[in-house]
């Protein structure tokens, strides 16, 4: 039978707190109570058909601690949701620059791949949903859901802002050509993928629900994501490459997986230099 339009599972409003989690509480079924598919990872609801799948794509590299807050929250929320989903963690094994949107196209690639999920959601490991009712799911219109940070006072901190946390289908992610590939470092590859969802006519979906809010894990400015300095002339030339740069050009070469309890972990090396 087919999980109500609405699951009876949802409380509202998450208390967050940050302090002192370990990979293993994350990982403790006990804690969880989730429920099981024959394939390992795979999780759905115990007692119905679930509407949706989701994949979840977290580009990554040595932030260990967010990810233990990230899982334990988020498996707890998509639980609650009674959707179906995998959460994929894409994890850049190399000292380059960080490349975030290589590894969300790496990790869509894979994912798609794997299986036909519903919606493919990139999102970033240190932005935690303080609500249930913000729902891990796709649009006709691409799916932005992070726009209402504690970091940014929950204002949405630009027209355009498309950082954090957004959803896409096959469909969506593949006329949009994904993201960049060509992005060395911190900022822009966010604003680039804006101008591809416009640009090809789907248009950026903000609920307009006041509960959909968003902790954004303090930290400080990563020493291996730089602010990537060429990326305002790269954003000045996204329409002319959105066909040139992007999930049509990505080379996989030393992809390894890893599979955990709680997610699949995917390191990526890049062979070629920037
Ligand atoms: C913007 C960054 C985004 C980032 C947001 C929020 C750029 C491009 C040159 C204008 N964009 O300024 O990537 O997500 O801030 O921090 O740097």
């Amino acid at each position: 039978e087919l999980c109500p339009k609405t699951s009876p599972l949802l409380k509202g409003t998450i208390t967050i707190n940050l302090s002192g989690l370990t990979i293993n509480e994350t990982e403790s079924t006990k804690k969880m109570s989730l429920y099981w598919l024959s394939v390992p990872l795979y999780r759905r609801p115990s007692d119905c058909k679930c509407r949706n799948k989701t994949a979840i794509i977290v580009p990554f590299r040595d932030r260990e601690q967010h990810l233990s807050y990230f899982l334990y929250y988020l498996h707890r929320l998509l639980h609650r949701q009674q959707l179906c989903y995998v959460i994929f963690v894409v994890d850049q094994n190399d000292d380059k620059p960080f490349n975030r949107g290589r590894l969300s196209n790496v990790g869509f690639k894979y994912a798609s791949n794997l299986s036909n999920f519903d919606c493919y959601i990139i999102h970033d490991v240190d932005m935690i949903a303080e609500d249930d009712r913000i729902m891990y799911t796709c649009n006709r219109q691409v799916v932005h859901y992070t726009f209402l940070l504690s970091k940014f006072n929950y204002n949405l901190v630009y027209h355009g802002y498309a950082g954090g946390g957004i959803g896409y289908t096959k469909e969506q992610f593949e006329k949009t050509n994904g993201f960049p590939n060509e992005y060395y470092g911190w900022g822009g590859e966010d604003d680039d993928i804006n101008i591809r969802i416009n640009e090809k006519g789907f248009g950026i979906y903000r609920s307009p629900e006041p509960f959909y809010r968003f902790t954004m894990i303090r930290h400080g400015r990563d020493s291996g994501n730089p602010p990537y300095v060429g990326r305002m002339e790269r954003l000045g030339k996204a329409r002319q490459r959105i066909d040139v740069d992007g999930l049509n050009s990505l080379v996989i070469t030393n992809l390894k997986e890893v599979k955990h309890k709680t997610y699949t972990r995917i390191y990526i090396t890049r062979s070629r230099s920037c």
